[in-house]
């Protein structure tokens, strides 16, 4: 057997960069560091030796480096991925949130934190965390539960069966998630006499799962027993290339379609049989039709609370519900008749065994309607027009983005008011078009992830939508896409806090406390200069007093090169009042308020409707 002596770390990075997809790409497009103690000598060593093979990036924070590579493998559509490496303790345990993300989102991500010494000799080392009881235990283990496959690495050796495995996981359809692989320092640095074999080109293909027989007659039966089917599409059917796939099989029934935040863009907001966002972020064409459906078809939906509007949306008595996934888990959820399989292989499936079957295709109506009632609102106000309080609302921002955009152009967020508004309102002209991280929903993804997305698709217009407190919780790695000349169009909306949980908490009957900045214990005013911060990272910073100031800050966005920032304060207060379904929050059974207890017996009420 040829070996090739090199040590652990040399052999992680040269295996890594041999790891191709099905389309000819290196399957890992980078590698994410910010080095310490615990990855700087041995890892740190390793990559700078391989930069040709397997490039690596600096960020400034390990989460937001972390976001940037799951990003990125979300707008691949899971076809690539990247890995992120860091130090031991607080390095590592920065990203274990980004983890969580990765998980709940199914997205792919190589995780190699540094971990303590295997041979123990130094313990406790710095930023050790000592188990009293457990000698096995470092502060890696916080990635077990958030990962889908965890492994520490010991022994040098034992990376010709881990590293496999990681792959095996990343880029397997169902079990597709974050790896992690926490990396002994002392064991990264040694060497061992690897089989030259080890390094050879491997590629990953995309496993197509046929749907078993009986499970795809099974459904086609309910699907030909239905009147009132209605498609809900997931992120799923991105990630398995299953776009026009949906629209053939949707087409040749005429059935309506539904999109999930994950799976909106499946097809274009025009297509006639898209009744556009479902759920608690939902409009009323969809979710009208989903209240009788009596068929629900979800295809490559995890079907969260939003999607199903905490379960009281599909509320037709004689609902069934079939969930046609790559995972089990998923597919049999809420008592689903299952159809495990990839989605694109499946909907061809179905498309070719469910014969001459044909459904009333919808009222145009409910899309015209939902349209006519929202589009004013989009609409830049008239000059003479003040608000209630003189400030723009955040769904005018929304039309000034929408109308600065092109069928190239990819608008991205994670969390606050902005999801749900875009959710309901963006148009979206095409698959990629839409990228939202709402399955985790976690402030602080944003410009780290739009970094992410440009990273993955060079050639799109990539627009980030960012609350000011999301802004607040992570900035840093907009630095990173200033020294890394990364163009990016990033939209700062300012209402003074955390605007969308103070309507929440507003919606189940609690006073205005601690959300605005006003509404908290603070002594001294905000005086946060966005503008100002964001320019003194490098960006092109520029404030919008109004909307008509914010459509020509758009246009120069254009000529940019790097990150381009508009600051733009907006009014806390508004949000799209139609089409969203009720969500499940729980409000307390005893409270002094009596909006409260109002709320509580609304709550109640609308419990009722679960099925
Ligand atoms: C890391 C993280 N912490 C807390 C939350 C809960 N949360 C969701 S939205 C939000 C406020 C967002 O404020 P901002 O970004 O300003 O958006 P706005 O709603 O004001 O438009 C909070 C606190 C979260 N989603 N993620
Ligand atoms: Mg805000």
């Amino acid at each position: 057997m040829t070996t090739l002596r090199l040590t652990a770390a040399q052999a992680m990075v040269r295996y890594i960069a041999a790891q191709m997809n099905d389309e000819g790409d290196a399957f890992i497009a980078g590698m994410w560091a910010i080095f310490g103690h615990g990855n700087v000598a041995g890892m740190g060593e390793a990559l700078y030796h391989a930069q040709e093979n397997l490039a690596t990036y600096r960020g400034h924070n390990e989460q937001g480096m972390a976001h940037a590579a799951i990003a990125y493998a979300k707008q691949s559509c899971r076809k690539r991925a990247m890995a992120v490496t860091s130090s031991i303790g607080p390095g590592a345990t920065n990203m274990v949130t980004a983890a969580a993300l990765a998980h709940v989102n199914r997205l792919p991500v190589l995780f190699v934190p540094g971990d303590v010494f295997a041979n123990r000799g130094p313990d406790p080392v710095l930023q050790q965390v000592e188990n009293f009881g457990d000698g096995t235990i470092s502060a890696n283990d916080c990635f077990r539960p958030v990962s889908r496959y965890f492994d520490r690495i010991t022994r040098p050796e034992q990376l010709l069966t881990a590293l496999p495995r990681a792959f095996a996981t990343m880029t397997d359809p169902a079990d597709c998630g974050p790896v992690t692989l926490a990396f002994c320092q002392d064991v990264q640095a040694e060497a061992y006499d690897w089989p030259l074999s080890f390094f050879e080109p491997h590629i990953w293909h995309q496993r197509r799962v046929r749907p078993d027989q009986s499970e795809l007659a099974r459904a086609v039966d309910a699907i030909k027993a239905a009147k009132k089917p209605v498609i809900v599409a997931g992120g799923g059917v991105h990630y398995s290339g299953a776009c026009d796939a949906l629209q053939v099989f949707a087409e040749q029934f005429a059935i309506p379609v539904v999109e999930s935040q994950a799976g909106k863009s499946a097809l274009a907001w025009d297509h006639p049989l898209n009744l556009g966002p479902v759920g608690v972020t939902g409009a009323t064409p969809a979710n009208s039709i989903c209240e009788e459906a009596d068929l629900v078809l979800g295809v490559g939906t995890r079907f969260q609370d939003f999607t199903t509007g905490s379960w009281a949306l599909f509320k037709n008595p004689d609902r069934k519900l079939i969930s046609l996934n790559v995972a089990a888990y998923d597919a049999v959820k809420h008592g689903a008749m299952p159809v495990q399989c990839d989605a694109r292989v499946g909907l061809a499936d179905l498309t070719s065994t469910l014969g001459q079957v044909c459904f009333d295709a919808p009222n145009p109506v409910l899309k015209s309607d939902w349209f006519a009632a929202v589009d004013p609102l989009c609409q830049a106000p008239s000059e003479d027009a003040t608000q209630s309080n003189g400030l723009p609302t955040d769904q005018q921002v929304i039309g000034a983005v929408q109308r600065a955009s092109g069928p190239d152009t990819v608008v991205m967020c994670a969390a606050g008011t902005m999801p749900g508004e875009l959710h309901k309102l963006w148009k979206a002209p095409r698959p990629g078009a839409y990228h939202m991280e709402y399955g985790y929903s976690c402030m602080g993804y944003e410009i780290a992830g739009a970094m992410g997305i440009k990273m993955a698709q060079p050639d799109r217009d990539v627009v980030c939508m960012l609350g000011d407190g999301s802004y607040m919780m992570m900035n840093s790695e907009l630095a990173t896409a200033v020294m890394m000349g990364i163009k990016i169009t990033i939209v700062i909306t300012d209402n003074g806090g955390f605007g969308c949980i103070n309507r929440l908490q507003m919606g189940t009957g609690g006073a205005e406390f601690n959300n605005l900045l006003t509404h908290a214990e603070h002594k001294v005013p905000s005086t946060i200069d966005f503008v100002q911060h964001s320019a003194s990272m490098g960006a092109s910073s520029v404030k919008a007093g109004s909307i008509a100031e914010l459509e020509k800050a758009l246009e120069q966005a254009k000529a940019a090169t790097g990150p381009f920032v508009v600051v733009i304060d907006t009014d806390p207060y508004p949000s799209t009042p139609d089409g969203g379904h009720w969500w499940e929050v729980a409000v307390p059974e005893v409270s002094q308020r009596e909006e409260v207890n109002q709320a509580r017996a609304d709550y109640v009420q609308n419990l009722a409707n679960r099925i």
